[in-house]
């Protein structure tokens, strides 16, 4: 009796410590997995805004954002000539209705320039509540993908009342819960019911090693009997008669229809990105001590533009480092990780107009190691890229320029 209740202890905590790594593992769904090089250097995202983070079933609401395509794309990973700009979820919590690129509506892939800016926004509506943690995320064709920023949304309400309906071009209003539901479930039960049966057909006979003894016995023709070939012949006919009957009878009940797109859309970067341009940064190298968890740039930096200008922020996958002398309300309001002190530069006066300097800047922080981006020193690629930030004081403009600079470790 005893060992029974050791035992039963014993398992009930296995199984609870089991769930807490569950959980660990659910919260965090592979934010952190992809090598820090391509979440460094592939689509930087910033100025990522949430336009609500509690909402009812059918409401609708809105992520916009920038991104910059890293100049220094990384050699390993396909250039992004058809990327999809898509939304992670856990499943159909929410249902896309609009999406744009650089105010464009668009519903195809896209070839992303190396070098450009692109703002986007994505219209989506509650349809299952629950608390999930959504990003957006960018599919790269033969790359994968790489996630944007993430926030915890809370989509309250009831399932049932969720109404997902459109008007077609031909003036019906449908249901696109249920539209063609039947027709979809009818096509996959007929075609996976004559495939089963054919194969059937052949299965319940003899197989290989009988019907290779009669092949090497030269009875090869008594393989295959004279009701095989009706039924082949019956097959080979019937099947291209029935799709092209079902084809002629969709046509002409539908004559008006939209086939599914398969084009590319062509947007070019936003050409007068704010400022692109204005400052230009040389990294001239990049050493990251592993036992301060700091990383630190010496870079040339050469202001072309007519304000003074200071390092604000230098932003890394999904790490922000803050120089909080110049502390700048957030135009970000995702799950980002801020290292609010983690930005500390050699010279902090004001780089003036036309004014070209050297200097150092340190970014040090624990979320170097937490957000496993100091992985980057036992990568074959370990360049690092980044988005740094210039301002004109505290109300002044702002200036963006992406950096990038092979990374020499220090481990002492
Ligand atoms: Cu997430």
């Amino acid at each position: 009796m005893k060992t029974l209740l050791i035992k039963s202890v014993v398992s009930l905590s296995l199984i609870l410590s089991l769930y807490a790594l569950n959980i660990q593992t659910v919260m965090a769904h592979g934010e952190k997995a992809l090598e820090p090089f391509i979440r460094m250097r592939t689509i930087q995202w910033y100025d990522v805004q949430w336009s609500k983070q509690k909402f009812t079933v059918n409401e609708e609401i809105s992520v916009s954002g920038k991104f910059h395509v890293a100049e220094d794309w990384p050699v390993s990973v396909p250039k992004p000539d058809a990327a999809f700009l898509n939304i992670s979820t856990p499943g159909p919590v929410l249902i896309r209705t609009e999406r744009f690129l650089n105010g464009k509506p668009y519903v195809n892939s896209v070839a992303l320039q190396p070098g450009g800016d692109y703002s986007f926004k994505v219209v989506l509506k509650g349809r299952l509540p629950g608390r999930y943690h959504i990003h957006p995320f960018f599919n790269l064709k033969d790359a994968g993908q790489v996630m944007g920023p993430g926030v915890w949304l809370e989509v309250s309400g009831n399932a049932d009342d969720f109404r997902n309906e459109v008007k077609t071009i031909n003036g019906e209003v449908i249901n696109m819960e249920t539209y063609g539901l039947s027709n979809g479930i009818f096509w996959h039960v007929f075609w996976g019911a004559l495939a089963a049966a054919w194969l059937l057909w052949w299965v319940r006979r003899p197989l290989f090693i009988a019907r290779y003894r009669m092949l090497q016995a030269g009875l090869e023709d008594e393989l295959v009997t004279q009701q095989d070939k009706h039924i082949g012949k019956a097959i080979l006919i019937g099947v291209p008669i029935f799709v092209l009957a079902s084809n002629w009878m969709t046509i002409s009940e539908y004559p008006k229809a939209i086939p599914l797109q398969a084009a590319l859309d062509q947007i070019l970067p936003l050409s007068a990105q704010v400022n692109a341009g204005m400052v230009d940064v040389d990294t001239l190298k990049a050493e990251y001590r592993i036992p301060e968890r700091a990383m630190t740039f010496l870079v040339k930096i050469n202001n072309r533009s007519d304000k003074p200008i200071q390092v604000g922020e230098l932003a890394v996958a999904n790490v922000r480092f803050l120089n909080k002398e110049l502390a700048m309300p957030s135009q970000d309001n995702t799950d980002r990780m801020i290292a609010p002190d983690g930005l500390t530069l050699a010279d902090a006066t004001p780089i003036q107009p036309g004014e070209e300097r050297t200097m150092t800047i340190i970014a040090k922080d624990a979320l170097w190691e937490s957000e496993r981006l100091d992985g980057l020193i036992r990568d074959s690629d370990s360049r690092i890229g980044g988005l740094l930030f210039f301002y004109d004081g505290l109300v002044g403009e702002r200036f963006i320029s992406s950096i990038t600079a092979a990374v020499i470790p220090k481990f002492n």
